[in-house]
């Protein structure tokens, strides 16, 4: 376990990048949000009635998001991460404003945000406890996915690079690209902002992160193999799935990194995740449980 790096002043631009940013690591700004209207002004009923009656603003049963800035007199956006969401370093297709609202013991499981996404996330109201995992000591996850197994906690920690900590009213957290989190609300009301960002290039290459650029390799790969039945079957399969959490990439470009896999790699890779399988059919029961108590806004 470490703890998590905590400031209490803001970081312009230069120093976010330098120390968090570029190096993705996590850190945690106490009180940012302090004096923002929204602190006043939102509740539950009232943000859910604003966000619904927003033509941008798209309800996804565990948040609203929206592409576009939404309520934005009632929110300071930093100066550092304005210049972020305004940067050509950024994919500006990555960009989203996100809304929960939560009651107390609302659980959002284990699991990394799809897309190479960096998340800050401002906690409004209430309070949420939260774990991070280095994406370098990598929790076991169904398979192709990016959602943990469902596994008692203590055992998922085990031996890995982790802090726990609680996101308090007013206080912002960076979560770098391919960070495990968890995070339980713990008032009975939660209220977090978030944005999202995928940068257009990192030099960081953490096991996870390898990890998706070999499970996307493949996917394109069966995408786009020469064989129509290789091609019917594999969007057969994929039209079967789920729609959690996204599958391969969804962004028009993909991000610019040192590392390209071989044949070799993918192979690997699959056979590494298909180890996961019995894991997966031994959590099944726990998994409809767990999708029936989510907290649907
Ligand atoms: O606030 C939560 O419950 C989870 C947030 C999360 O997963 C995220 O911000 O990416
Ligand atoms: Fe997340």
């Amino acid at each position: 376990m470490f703890a998590i790096t905590t400031i209490s002043t803001i970081p312009d631009l230069e120093e976010f990048l330098e120390k968090y940013g570029e190096p993705e690591q996590p850190v945690l700004i106490k009180g940012l949000a302090n004096t923002w209207p929204a602190r006043e002004k939102w509740g539950p009923d009232q943000l859910r009635a604003a966000l619904h009656d927003h033509p941008d603003v798209a309800d996804r049963g565990v948040f609203f998001v929206s592409r576009k800035p939404v309520l934005e007199d009632d929110i300071v956006i930093p100066d550092f991460l304005k210049s972020i969401l305004q940067s050509d370093q950024v994919m500006s297709d990555s960009i989203a404003w996100r809304f929960w609202v939560n009651r107390r013991h609302n659980r959002t499981e284990f699991h990394y945000d799809t897309n190479a996404e960096n998340v800050i996330t401002v906690q409004v109201k209430g309070r949420k406890e939260w774990v991070l995992v280095s994406p370098d000591t990598p929790l076991p996850c169904y398979p192709f996915t990016n959602f943990t197994l469902l596994k008692d906690e203590e055992k998922l920690l085990r031996n890995k690079r982790y802090c726990k900590f609680d996101l308090e009213e007013g206080d912002l957290l960076y979560v770098p690209p391919y960070w495990y989190h968890r995070a339980v609300a713990k008032e009975d009301v939660n209220i977090n902002i978030n944005w999202t960002y995928t940068k257009c290039a990192t030099s960081v290459l953490t096991r996870e992160f390898q990890r998706d650029i070999e499970r996307i390799s493949l996917l394109n790969a069966l995408k786009n193999h020469r064989w129509p039945v290789v091609r019917k079957g594999f969007a057969k399969v994929i039209g079967a799935l789920p729609k959690v959490g996204g599958i391969g990439w969804g962004l028009k470009s993909f991000i610019s990194s040192p590392y390209t896999p071989g044949r070799f790699a993918i192979l690997r890779r699959t056979f590494k995740e298909l180890l996961n399988v019995p894991g997966m059919l031994m959590t099944l029961p726990a998994v409809r449980t767990t999708l029936k108590k989510v907290d649907k806004t």
